[in-house]
């Protein structure tokens, strides 16, 4: 019985890549990006209970995937830089969206899922994370400085490469 009990207690070391990621870390301006959100852990063991991830500039017409378990809801505010869809200007959009209700256990994986067109041009995004647990929370909020990347941070933004458009031609 002892034995068992301690194969039990025994847990594995963090990863260093858990944190809150992008899956995806790299698309092309232009084009629609299905982002998917990865968490890793809990807030030092607790379970997660609300994320909202804030949309920065150039990332227009967010749309959350439902999640089974958990409430989404997205906020809506006037934008600072103004763009044009289909002929119309527009100037509010979705600037965060919040998953709320559900609970992810520390010892679980989960992914929450939204889509938006990145209209950004050429640059690297972050999307600066909260996440809130039953205690305490996780700011994802570390942008890097010049010549450092997000693995130098403790608590870096999940981030996004936008890169030119590839010359192949084809629409998306
Ligand atoms: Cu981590």
């Amino acid at each position: 019985m002892k034995k068992l009990v301690l194969l039990i207690a025994f847990s594995l070391p963090s990863l260093a890549s858990a944190h809150a990621v992008l899956e995806q870390k790299e698309v092309e301006t232009g084009s629609y990006y299905k982002a998917v959100l990865g968490i890793g852990h809990g807030c030092d063991g607790a379970t997660t209970t609300k994320i909202t991830i804030e949309l920065p500039e150039g990332v227009h017409r967010a749309k959350p995937m439902p999640k089974a378990g958990w409430q989404v809801e997205t906020v809506v505010e006037s934008i600072a830089i103004p763009y044009t869809s289909y002929g119309k200007q527009v100037t509010e959009d979705v600037t965060k969206i919040i998953w709320s209700g559900g609970e992810l256990l520390d010892s679980h994986f989960d992914e929450f899922v939204f889509k938006a067109k990145i209209d950004a041009q050429p640059q690297t995004l972050f999307f600066t994370t909260k996440q809130q647990c039953a205690v305490g929370e996780i700011n994802w909020a570390e942008i890097p400085a010049k010549g450092k990347t997000t693995h130098d941070y403790k608590y870096p933004a999940p981030a996004l490469k936008v890169i030119n458009k590839t010359k192949s031609g084809h629409h998306h």
